[in-house]
């Protein structure tokens, strides 16, 4: 028996959101934790861009950007209907939400995290710039459980790591503010089988080549 293999990073949100499509989509992988300061040359043979996740197929193909990782598993076996199967248009509007997430969001995150960390004074402007993101999601919950209804999606788990990146970047600020659907959505995914199943942690691969099966 093979199985594709993962090249992960535990803290990663990246390689969160992969790990947490694949528990989802039932598909069995094999985990070669790395760390980003040694990363193996098998990883690098495979894709040479040097990200964490990426994911090698038994036939040789590979998978370096998490979002493709998420829906080629699901695609391939989607239990809980994370894809909402029944109405395309819906998919179409969780990738786009996503998309707001990857491309405008994730940017101003890490602009405000460090300006945060550096004492910049561009931080309160960042964390605003933010919050329209954030004042967006915490909206979407405000008459239903998760972004796309009564059910997980796709986009929970794809955005997940990055609300808890903002919620983690000023702990107090973020409880204080009026985010209490947002706030109740995160720990009630954080207080989830699944979340510490995901934030397992492995040895590292470059140490010994153990690679340890992750279903
Ligand atoms: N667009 C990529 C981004 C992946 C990414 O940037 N991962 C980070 C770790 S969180 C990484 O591997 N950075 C390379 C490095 O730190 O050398 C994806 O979605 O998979």
């Amino acid at each position: 028996m093979t199985y594709p293999i993962l090249y992960s990073l535990q803290h990663c949100p990246y390689a969160m959101r992969a790990r947490m499509a694949l528990l989802m989509a039932q598909e069995d992988v094999l985990l070669r934790a790395i760390s980003t300061k040694d990363k193996p040359k098998e990883m690098l043979l495979v894709s040479a861009k040097g990200t964490v996740p990426v994911l090698v197929l038994e036939n040789g193909k590979f998978l370096d950007e998490s979002l493709d990782i998420m829906l080629w598993a699901l695609k391939k076996n989607d239990p809980h209907d994370l894809l909402k199967a029944s109405d395309p248009s819906i998919l179409i509007n969780i990738l786009a939400l996503i998309d707001e997430c990857d491309v405008g969001y994730r940017a101003n995150l890490s602009a405000y995290k460090h300006a945060k960390r550096f004492h910049i004074d561009t931080e309160n402007y960042l964390r605003s710039e933010c919050e329209k993101y954030i004042q967006k999601l915490e909206a979407l919950l405000e008459n239903q459980s998760y972004f796309f209804g009564e059910s997980l999606s796709l986009a929970d788990l794809a955005i997940l790591p990055f609300v808890r990146q903002f919620a983690n970047a000023d702990k107090k600020l973020f409880r204080d503010a009026p985010y209490e659907n947002l706030s109740q959505w995160l720990s009630d995914f954080m207080a989830s089988a699944l979340f510490s199943k995901v934030m397992r942690k492995y040895p590292l691969w470059n140490e010994n080549h153990e690679q340890f099966l992750f279903n």
